[in-house]
């Protein structure tokens, strides 16, 4: 029971724009890939809780989905509601922003992410891809931001190649407050597994298929059975709002949903520890990013999603 010793522990927001590293920044400091990284923006659209964990605290990360400007469906606005929900009880907050764009002011992003708790919370911008861009230049923006920007520090990292990480996790620890840490020292999440699957699943359809056909999918886990003494039995499906996206998915003579469900197996079986038999099967919902009550379902009504 030494979770339930007194120690430092407490709610970190982490929020930005799409793409700029929030995901990759979460998972290296958990030390898993609890949330999927694509090079293409608008790829977390719930808040993902990590526990980061060492001897003397208990961080409780919550990555969550780009901050965007233009909401094109009421997918976008329930997204946004995520964001929103992360920071209500958070100690502190990281705001995660490109080193190679020209800075631009974070009002936007904090205001969307924080609200009014901005004025209260200690706020950390994270220069991040420091990697991507001359020294020189990296100076060039950790002064911008110091001057232009309200926040209480400014640290550079590379968080694809875990550079500056420990300086971020030694900023959060001197913010959060003392007391008993909320979940045991193992865990790394409180999503279940079935979560991460169909996480998964959606990576490798970025990274399989192009353009509009990714942000037009939602993966569903509608079945999974354990089986201690065989292969687990897990059955996907992704919902489409075309027929036309689901001739893409599937291909000529099934040949890229195959594709895609091999990839996904390899990586869910590495991810789970153990083989599994992986079923996916394409459905068409039309116009599902606009169905409030399907997203509800989907579960992007602002609650971490409960099985
Ligand atoms: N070179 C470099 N690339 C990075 C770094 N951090 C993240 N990336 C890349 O940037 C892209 C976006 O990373 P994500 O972690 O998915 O970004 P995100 O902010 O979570 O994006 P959304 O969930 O879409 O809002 C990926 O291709 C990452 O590999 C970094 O420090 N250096
Ligand atoms: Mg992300």
């Amino acid at each position: 029971m030494d979770y339930l010793l007194e120690e430092v522990l407490g709610y970190v927001a982490v929020l930005g724009k799409p793409n700029v590293g929030k995901s990759t920044l979460s998972n290296q400091m958990i030390g898993q890939k609890l949330s999927i990284v694509t090079d293409k923006p608008q790829t977390t659209r719930h808040r993902i809780l990590g526990i980061c964990s060492g001897p003397e605290y208990q961080m409780i990360l919550y990555d969550t989905p780009g901050v965007i400007e233009k909401k094109m469906h009421k997918l976008d606005s329930m997204m946004m509601k995520n964001v929103r929900s992360a920071a209500i009880n958070a100690d502190c907050v990281l705001v995660v922003v490109d080193a190679c764009k020209v800075p631009q002011q974070i009002d936007e992003v904090l205001e969307e992410g924080v609200g009014s708790l901005k004025e209260k919370l200690p706020i950390l911008l994270v220069l991040n891809k420091k990697d991507l861009i001359k020294p020189g230049e990296i100076a060039k923006r950790l002064e911008w931001y110091e001057k232009s920007t309200n926040v209480d520090e400014v640290i550079p990292v590379s968080a694809k190649y875990g550079h500056g990480v420990d300086d971020v996790k030694e900023w959060i620890l001197s913010k959060l407050p003392i007391g008993p840490a909320y979940y045991p020292k193992d865990i790394a999440s409180e999503h279940p597994e079935r979560f991460f699957v169909g996480e998964i699943v959606r990576e490798k359809i970025f990274m399989q298929y192009r353009n509009e056909v990714p942000y037009a999918c939602q993966v569903n886990v509608v079945n999974y059975i354990s089986r201690p003494t065989s292969k687990d039995f897990i059955e996907v499906e992704i919902v489409v709002e075309k027929n036309s996206q689901k001739i893409i998915l599937i291909g000529k003579d099934g040949k890229a949903l195959k594709l895609l469900a091999t990839a996904a197996r390899l990586d869910i079986e590495d991810f789970l520890q153990k083989k599994v038999f992986l079923e996916v099967e394409v459905k068409v919902k039309v116009n599902w990013r606009q169905d409030e009550d399907l997203l509800r379902h989907y579960g992007y009504g602002g609650q971490i999603r409960a099985f």
